[in-house]
């Protein structure tokens, strides 16, 4: 004998819910969203501390570097390519190959190599742009103390 616990509700015919889609418009998003819930963190460029650029064939990633006045920052620099590259920064004559520079270390990067250059910063908003010496003109990029 069966307790009557079971009885199903049926629904209220008067409810008019939203009609469900046909059963043959079922959704097959290719696209599926990732969870885009993680917090973005952005990162503030106002402490200092250490900066990734990565070396490639024939540019810099990323090649437009904000950084917050009198920030000093040390560039880790990867070369990801197969050529030798190098960074150099110029002083607050904003050009290269002058006494006010300063360049990785070592020198030139060869390819899978690492290397570091410590930056000063600069004291004052400005745009300072950087190069590869042996790709001038081609690899370049712009540093922004703002
Ligand atoms: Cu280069």
């Amino acid at each position: 004998m069966l307790a009557g616990s079971s009885a199903e509700e049926s629904p209220g015919s008067g409810t008019s819910q939203s009609t469900p889609p046909a059963d043959h418009t079922f959704p097959t998003e290719l696209t599926a969203t990732p969870a885009a819930t993680s917090p973005a963190t952005p990162i503030p460029a106002a402490e200092a501390g250490t900066f990734g650029v990565s070396l490639r064939d024939n540019f810099f990633e990323p090649k437009e570097i904000s950084v917050a006045p009198g920030e000093k920052v040390t560039f880790d620099l990867g070369n990801d390519g197969a050529l030798p590259h190098n960074m150099r920064i110029a002083g607050p004559d904003g050009k290269f190959n002058t006494a006010d520079d300063t360049v990785s270390s070592p020198n030139v990067v060869l390819g899978r190599q690492s290397a570091t250059l410590e930056w000063q910063g600069a004291a004052s908003p400005g745009s300072i742009p950087f190069q590869c010496d042996i790709h001038p003109g081609v690899m370049a990029g712009i540093m922004t103390v703002r």
